[in-house]
């Protein structure tokens, strides 16, 4: 049986990611925060149906030694590396925290597979951030980085790494650089879910307004299950390489606020709060990504329309809340 270790088991991607791997016959183990065992019904909830199912190991990424360890335990033929920062913020005001979680831990984790495992195949979840000003659209593997946000910085600092890793020390290490994907057990600081989750309380009655920053910003909205699908297919190939996932197709934030209000039966005008300080500075060209080597060589496709993803996320909202009442 195949051993595989999730690093951000716990999050939207590692979920679908920890389900899709058991289903495949693997060993699931996962890295957790000991912050996040001792309040597992709020930090665990994407994973509790899964917590007998899978070995959680505390620890830390950006913690050699735990890491090291952990590597050492489980020996795995599979890792995902998943654990990050992932709020874009152009404040420059939290760097220190996203330089450590996003660059600092992958070279932790790399460094001990190399030591300690490695064969084992390594998965690094790049983000179409790391374009950031792009200068040609859609943006595929060849297109040139051009990273704004500290975010963006700290992901494109750790897959140079990850190449190198690749490059130099021989690890089969693969890059997705994935493209904003959503589903229903996406964080609510998105702005998908904050959507989502505010429409079902309007729903329900719990709430009156939505508030927002710029709903004309434009996005390449995918479905996170089919993402998980993709990073699987990486590590399945002969040779390790980077892969753009994106669904190709752009969507206001304006359009989703559109759809998600109307699957609750409302429009969004009277609901609707402009806020100044969601408005992010220096949010550079809209990001499309080109998908087509994915779809090559991986066969990837993705699922479900962006009116389909919406649907859902609104629905399993309304469900959530319900069931809590
Ligand atoms: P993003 O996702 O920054 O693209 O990063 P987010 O959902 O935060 O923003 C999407 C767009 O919506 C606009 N927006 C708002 N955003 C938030 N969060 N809150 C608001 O109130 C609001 N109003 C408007 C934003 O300005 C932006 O244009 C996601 C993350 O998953 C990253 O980790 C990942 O790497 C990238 O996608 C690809």
């Amino acid at each position: 049986m195949k051993k595989v270790l999730i690093t951000g088991i716990n999050g939207q991607d590692g979920s679908y990611l920890a389900e899709l791997l058991l289903s495949c016959g693997y060993e699931v183990h996962g890295i957790v925060r000991r912050e996040a065992i001792e309040d597992a019904a709020h930090r665990l909830s994407n994973i509790s149906h899964l917590c007998d199912k899978v070995k959680l190991h505390v620890g830390s990424v950006d913690n050699h030694l735990s890491i090291y360890k952990i590597v050492a335990n489980i020996q795995p033929d599979e890792c995902y590396h998943l654990a990050a920062s992932s709020f874009v913020s152009y404040t420059f005001d939290d760097e220190a925290s996203v330089v450590s979680n996003n660059f600092t831990a992958t070279h932790a984790l790399l460094a001990s597979i190399k030591e300690l495992a490695p064969n084992c195949r390594v998965y690094f979840a790049g983000s179409s951030e790391m374009f950031g000003d792009a200068r040609v659209t859609p943006q595929n593997e060849s297109t040139p980085f051009n990273p704004r946000s500290v975010y963006g910085i700290s992901k494109l600092a750790a897959f140079h790494l990850a190449r190198s890793y690749r490059e130099h020390h021989k690890l089969f290490v693969a890059a997705g650089i994935l493209y904003n994907h959503e589903s229903p057990r996406r964080g609510f600081q998105f702005v998908t879910r904050k959507i989502s989750a505010t429409v079902a309380k309007i729903h329900l009655g719990h709430a009156n307004y939505l508030e927002l920053g710029n709903i004309d910003a434009l996005r390449d909205w995918g479905y996170a299950p089919d993402y998980v699908v993709a990073m699987h297919a990486m590590l399945q190939q002969d040779i390790p390489e980077d892969f753009v996932v994106a669904t190709g197709a752009l969507h206001s934030v304006k359009e989703f606020l559109i759809k998600a209000f109307a699957v609750a039966g409302l429009d969004y005008k009277p609901y609707l709060r402009i806020k100044s300080e969601h408005f992010r500075q220096g949010e550079a060209v809209p990001l499309c990504g080109d998908a087509s080597k994915a779809r090559r060589l991986l066969g990837w496709r993705p699922t479900k329309t962006f009116e389909q993803v919406v649907e859902e996320m609104v629905l399993a909202d309304i469900e959530r809340l319900r069931g809590n009442q």
